[in-house]
């Protein structure tokens, strides 16, 4: 029997209605979203975000690197709290639903909560984690980085984009740098619902992906030097073609990822070519690859292959070359009681699920290594994210968040 009770469900409607009402903010060009950390589009959807939560009767906690923590008390005051987080950042070409569900989803347990009267021991907090897609700051899920001292304030507050903006300064200029402590707070539990961003869901048919992992991730940049030279007059022997150096490096990584198929992927989504002009033999190039696997020595072998295959080639064609791992997580194993409330949630509710492994990167990768963590997938239309076409339905919004709403419930302990 659910503490929260099978039949008790969150209002799908009402979720919905807030993903496309924040979704009107930092609008993309093609119906998805371009809301990108710390510029006054995610100004103005914190705002709002934070206006909804107040109006549930939850106070703002916010944080040196502008997480913010929004709480519903507890019975007891000094348990340590129960987390809701995801991210209200997009990406450039965002959809409406990566990162938003999860948070939005975690306001509308509080709101169910409210409308049931119904009382937990443990505090509830909703977050909202900044910069986890990490474009416009690189690296990705920055801030519970930070959180998780993973990567210091410091070097977080100096990372400049491609204006020469300074993280630091930007979140002070938007005002949403608070003063609480980064990562002082105690955690009960942390759990996250994001969309799949992948196709096996979809596939499979199923309402719940149980996430029981995330794969690994190792980001590496390359910096190739050759020649700026004229694309018509410079003989082809004469060429120190650094665009050139970077085609072959992007097959070979293609190569290696494919190598060890089903479970090793391997691209290049960031690309700079200088002089970047159509009648310029490129001089430099700057990529960064991004590797992930499940498996940490699949990374490992995936990352040497890189750094001796890339060596060769610039070395056969009299490039320079530099590579620096610039970012990276080994592979996460969630916390079994939280995954399990997770897939009892799911079992009582009578939503078909399945165990998954996570494909992308999440706050709740850093955040699992300081308190039991884990993830509910829903699935997405054609598996797409990163593009503004992502799609879900509303009834995978509603069956997603019935399940947070139930796996949180459970662990913060209902009262009554
Ligand atoms: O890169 C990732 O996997 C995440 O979307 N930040
Ligand atoms: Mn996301
Ligand atoms: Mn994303």
């Amino acid at each position: 029997m659910s503490a929260a009770g099978e039949n008790l469900r969150i209002n799908g409607d009402r979720l919905w209605d807030s993903i496309h009402e924040l979704a009107e903010i930092g609008p993309g060009i093609a119906g998805g979203n371009n809301r990108q950390t710390l510029t006054d589009e995610d100004s103005e959807g914190r705002h709002l975000f934070k206006k909804w939560c107040e109006a549930a009767g939850m106070t703002m906690g916010l944080d040196q690197m502008g997480n913010m923590f929004m709480q519903r008390e507890g019975s007891d005051p000094d348990a340590s709290p129960v987390y809701i987080g995801s991210h209200l950042d997009t990406q450039p070409t965002g959809g409406r639903y990566d990162g938003i569900l999860g948070v939005l989803a975690g306001l509308e347990v509080v709101r169910t909560l409210n409308d049931l009267d119904i009382k937990t021991k443990h505090p509830i907090v909703v977050t909202n984690w900044t910069n986890e897609e990490g474009t416009r700051y690189a690296p990705a899920m920055l801030s519970s980085g930070v959180f998780a001292k993973m990567h210091t304030q410091e070097w977080a507050y100096d990372i400049e984009d491609a204006e020469g903006k300074k993280f630091g300064d930007e979140l002070k200029r938007i005002g949403w740098r608070g003063e609480e402590e980064v990562g002082a707070r105690k955690m009960h539990a942390m759990f996250e619902l994001h969309i799949e961003q992948g196709p096996i869901l979809e596939a499979e048919n199923k309402d719940i992906g149980v996430v029981t992992h995330g794969q690994g991730l190792s980001w590496t940049q390359l910096t190739i030097t050759g020649k700026d030279s004229h694309t018509g007059s410079t003989p082809m022997p004469m060429r120190k073609n650094a665009g050139l150096g970077m085609a072959r490096i992007l097959e070979l990584v293609d190569e290696i990822a494919w190598s060890h198929k089903p479970n090793a992927v391997g691209a290049a989504g960031h690309i700079d070519v200088y002089p970047n002009s159509r009648n310029v033999i490129p001089g430099k190039v700057v990529f960064t690859v991004d590797l992930r696997s499940p498996t940490l020595a699949t990374i490992e072998d995936m990352e040497a292959r890189l750094a001796v295959g890339a060596k060769k080639i610039c070395d056969d064609m009299g490039l320079g070359l530099e590579m620096e791992k610039v970012g990276g997580f080994d592979p996460v194993t969630f916390d079994e009681g939280c995954v399990s409330a997770v897939r009892n949630a799911a079992e009582r509710l009578g939503y078909s699920h399945m165990n998954i492994i996570s494909g992308a990167g999440h706050d709740a990768c850093w955040i699992n290594r300081l308190a039991p963590t884990a993830m509910i997938m829903c699935p997405c239309v054609d598996g797409l994210s990163h593009n503004e076409a992502e799609d879900i339905s509303k009834e995978w919004s509603t069956a997603g968040a019935d399940v947070l709403f139930h796996a949180v419930v459970e662990t913060a302990q209902i009262i009554k």
